[in-house]
């Protein structure tokens, strides 16, 4: 019997099948072979009775995450806030280019529209339409709620963004049996609090399903090599081909594309900026 680990607790792993919920132990070769299962994994079980089974096989995997601990994310909903805390164009494109590094489906979530005008929701949609879909929400008001429920169907998806941008909030809107705390930003921190602990995946009223998570971090740099990092922007691709230099950082080369793109404005200028920041990052970390 086939089925998904929504959740783990205790050493137990609680299977969903179409059968129902199996509280499942996994098999005892799994540690000696050292695979863990994961929440989000698909797994073969043996059931033992109408409720409690064996795990005897995982599935390979679409892509693991280690913090947190889930598998096969097939989207990642990257969120921020338009106000409360302040959108950081950096911040948002190390979470994309995390999740171009695990091979995720992406969607840009804008919350917080009740916040902002929109001149500012457009200023967003120029920089990313052409890319990544941009959603604009309000888990405040509901407004947009249900083009996000729509885009999330099918798949199972997760929230990563910073603290604070509402992730919790949305969660608690999609899907009643959701039940996220979601934290007040403290004023003197002008950051949310940690407030979700556990790892669980729930389904979506629409269909679908969401990680709820403890939160995904966009500091672990991808350990590819600096001539990945291109690679990991969409826009980029179809031009480091065109590069004078085969091994071309795209930084101050002659006869690069890329710069000569970002300069003639097909690629935009804050997502040019963003690479070549983090091409200096992932080159500060390689020299130590
Ligand atoms: N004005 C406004 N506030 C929101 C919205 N969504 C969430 N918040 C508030 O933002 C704060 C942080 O939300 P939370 O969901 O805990 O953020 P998380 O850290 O990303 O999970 C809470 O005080 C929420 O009430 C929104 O759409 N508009
Ligand atoms: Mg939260
Ligand atoms: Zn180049």
């Amino acid at each position: 019997m086939e089925g998904t680990i929504i959740k783990g607790v205790g050493g137990f792993y609680y299977v969903k099948t179409a059968e129902g919920m199996f509280q499942c132990k996994a098999r005892g070769i799994f540690r000696k072979e050292n695979k863990t299962p994961c929440v989000g994994d698909l797994v073969n079980i043996k059931p033992l009775n109408e409720e409690e089974a064996v795990i005897t096989g995982i599935f390979p995997r679409r892509n693991q995450f280690i913090r947190p601990p889930v598998a096969n994310v097939d989207c990642l909903i990257i969120t921020i806030a338009m106000k409360n805390p302040e959108p950081d164009l950096y911040t948002i494109d190390k979470f994309l280019v995390m999740a171009e590094y695990h091979h995720t489906d992406i969607g840009i979530c804008l919350n917080k529209i009740d916040l902002s005008g929109r001149g500012e929701i457009d200023g967003f949609h120029k920089i990313y339409d052409g890319i990544y879909p941009v959603i604009g929400v309000s888990g405040k008001s509901g407004e947009g709620v249900s083009g996000l429920r729509e885009f999330m169907s099918k798949r199972k998806c997760a929230f990563a963004g910073p603290s604070g941008v509402g992730k919790s909030t949305l969660l608690n809107r999609l899907e009643k049996t959701v039940v996220a705390e979601t934290g007040e930003i403290s004023a003197k921190l002008q950051r949310g609090k940690h407030t979700t602990r556990h790892v669980e995946l729930f389904e979506l009223t629409g269909g679908g399903m969401v990680f709820d998570t403890p939160g995904f971090s966009s500091f672990e740099l991808p350990d590819a090599g600096e001539q990945e990092l291109a690679f990991l922007f969409p826009e980029m691709v179809h031009f480091i081909g065109l590069c004078k230099f085969k091994n071309c950082r795209h930084i101050s080369e002659p006869g690069c594309a890329i710069r000569k793109a970002a300069e003639e404005g097909a690629i935009h200028e804050s997502r040019y900026g963003s690479y070549c920041r983090q091409l200096k990052e992932i080159h500060e970390m390689r020299k130590y």
